[in-house]
């Protein structure tokens, strides 16, 4: 079942999934022959349709040869890819418009928003054409009364924080706000530092805007809480990660600004007294916002390599740091660096596998004390960093495979999640990292029903086609 075909464009060796049903995404056929149903294709592009692209887009818009660098790697340097054209429409009538267009010639799509993801799946691995939404950069007035915003899709998540006021503020706090998108966010479920309070952005979805792979608009914006009249199709958006629709616009809900929240950070022994604090603190802490857990290891290589000042004296192999709301600490910036810089962490040691694992809160520590060791069991000289979010029972395991990264890693991670009742991806999403695994955390049944919904939402396969199960 397991192909072991490395992919040619990839920073570092990585294998294509190939779960059963996945579907092979042919090379362009110079005849122009079109692709079976529930395929598309990848590699060059006809010239005319090229051409037809620039006449919806103007030719500014339709970034061919060096000027799609920036599109086809992610910020970690482990998916790197190709594609024969990145689209940038400026409104949603332009994103139905190329959309249809690729649709009817058979060409695959990868839509992109801040490309801050970290499974692969914004990355045109497979000679995709990247539809980015960078230009849908419109955000609406807050509504007073509801607290809500409409945010297009290209809108960075520092803007709508920014932009929600004095009393208000967005809750998706992660430490790429400054670039990653309202539409990546929502295609991808983000997660960040204060899900324990607000839950992650499907959460705070009241509605949303989307264009299907053949051009049609859906459109369910009127934000209403209380809105029973049929599926939760804006929920199910949440998390595809680009595999039914394109997200062009979504209503938002805002939350009330935390004046001047209180931040400690305990030094603890490990993760045993780092659960049983945050666990108290949970119950006890009505206010509680964040309660985030991280090592020394982690510590020692941000203090090396990007300056960071150590946020306690002496050092202690683990440390938990609490948010709450309440009376503010003047050092607050200097305490949270020492969490939210965690992920640059292992890139100053080589090229990271990221995987975003969590577990139900009963095993928190266990995963956490022993998922260094099941790595190094694989691959003796990996570098291992963990941190993560407590109260979510999610871990984040950072490694530096020092054996080639040909599945071993994961394999060994996921296998020891999946026993101990767990998800093998919290809140970074499936993409091309964890395809293979998939198996592991659902059933077949499951799997089936995924597919199923995605030949509803995309029969022609245009969208992200080597992301999640078709
Ligand atoms: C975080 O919690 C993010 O900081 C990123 O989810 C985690 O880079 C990572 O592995
Ligand atoms: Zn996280």
């Amino acid at each position: 079942m397991r192909s072991r075909t490395p992919c040619a464009h990839s920073g570092r060796t990585r294998l294509l999934h190939d779960l059963e049903g996945f579907s092979v995404v042919s090379a362009w056929k110079s005849s122009g022959s079109r692709p079976r149903r529930g395929e598309a294709v990848t590699g060059k592009l006809p010239r005319a349709l090229l051409r037809e692209f620039a006449a919806v887009l103007g030719s500014a818009h339709v970034l061919t040869g060096d000027a799609t660098a920036g599109y086809v790697t992610d910020w970690t340097g482990g998916f790197t890819g190709h594609t024969p054209a990145v689209l940038r429409p400026r409104d949603t009538a332009e994103v139905a418009a190329v959309l249809a267009l690729c649709t009817g010639a058979g060409v695959a799509v990868v839509p992109q928003g801040g490309n801050t993801g970290l499974v692969g799946g914004g990355v045109p691995r497979h000679g995709e054409v990247v539809l980015s939404v960078a230009r849908l950069g419109g955000l609406g007035p807050v509504d007073a009364d509801s607290g809500q915003v409409t945010a297009g899709a290209g809108v960075n998540l520092q803007r709508v924080a920014d932009g929600a006021g004095q009393d208000l503020d967005f809750p998706i706090l992660i430490a790429s706000r400054g670039t990653a998108t309202v539409g990546g966010a929502v295609a991808t479920n983000a997660g960040g530092l204060r899900v324990l309070r607000y839950g992650p952005m499907r959460s705070q979805l009241r509605g949303i805007e989307a264009v299907l792979a053949d051009g049609t608009v859906l459109s369910h914006l009127s934000g209403l809480v209380k809105d029973n009249t049929g599926y939760d199709y804006p929920a199910l958006l949440a998390g595809s990660e680009g595999t039914l629709a394109v997200i062009t616009a979504a209503r938002l809900q805002l939350v009330p600004r935390l004046a001047d929240p209180v931040t400690v950070i305990v030094g603890v022994s490990g993760p045993a007294e780092a659960h049983a604090l945050a666990r108290q603190a949970l119950r006890t802490a009505g206010s509680l916002v964040s309660a985030e857990y991280f090592t020394q290891a982690g510590l020692d290589i941000l203090t090396a390599h990007a300056g960071l000042a150590p946020p306690l004296r002496p050092p202690s192999p683990g440390y938990l740091l609490l948010e709450a709301v309440g009376t503010g600490a003047a050092e607050r910036a200097r305490l949270w660096a020492s969490r939210e810089r965690h992920p640059e962490a292992a890139g100053f040691l080589g090229v990271p596998l990221k995987l975003d694992v969590a577990v139900p809160a009963a095993q928190w520590v266990r995963l956490a004390s022993e998922v260094a060791g099941v790595v190094t069991a694989a691959d003796p000289g990996a570098q291992v960093i963990v941190y993560g979010h407590i109260a979510d029972g999610n871990l984040h395991v950072n490694v530096v495979p020092a054996a080639p990264a040909d599945g071993r890693h994961e394999d060994a991670v996921f296998s020891f999640v999946a026993s101990l009742g767990g998800s093998i991806s919290a809140e970074h999403g499936i993409g091309a990292l964890k395809a293979r695994w998939l198996p592991l955390v659902r059933s077949a049944a499951e799997l089936a029903v995924f597919a199923r919904l995605r030949q509803a939402f995309d029969p022609a396969g245009t969208l992200n086609p080597h992301v999640l199960p078709r």
